[in-house]
């Protein structure tokens, strides 16, 4: 019975060191309209490539006013402009973990606030821990083996 569950610990060993999250690239278009953002919260995994694509849709179709806007992430981006009906595009590694605001800094466009999350790391086990599974593991079957003889 003893064997049989560290043999299990063992073999789940392998499948928690795998579930660890690696970093990718990821793709967000946040579309600035009526002096606002439809996208107000972003989440990526620590160390992330994040590409914000940002659209201004504030173009004289609405009520016949250009509305310009600029964009800047706390800590990432330094501001940049988007012009109306224009579309920019801002690239980082998300290598500091914490929430950040985003924002536009033209006066009064107190709605265009957002926040960036970059979660903390996922622990990893230590390497020793895996040989310590391992020994486990060969201890569990060497204890089978005996019990079966
Ligand atoms: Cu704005």
């Amino acid at each position: 019975m003893l064997a049989r569950g560290l043999t299990l610990i063992a073999l789940l060993v392998p499948l928690v060191l795998a579930g660890q999250a690696e970093a990718a690239d990821r793709q967000f278009v946040i579309e600035m309209r009526d002096a606002d953002f439809d996208v107000k919260q972003i989440t990526v995994e620590p160390n992330d490539r994040v590409v914000l694509v940002l659209y201004n849709n504030d173009s004289v179709s609405h009520g016949g006013i250009d509305i310009f806007h600029n964009f800047a992430v706390e800590n990432y981006v330094d501001t940049v402009d988007v012009l109306p009906g224009e579309v920019a595009t801002v690239t980082f590694t998300a290598n500091e973990t914490g929430d950040f605001l985003y924002r536009c800094h033209v006066v009064g466009h107190t709605l265009m606030r957002g926040t960036l999350t970059v979660r903390a790391p996922a622990k990893t086990p230590a390497p020793e821990f895996a040989l310590v599974a391992l020994l486990v593991a060969a201890l569990a079957v060497a204890a089978r083996v005996r019990t079966k003889r």
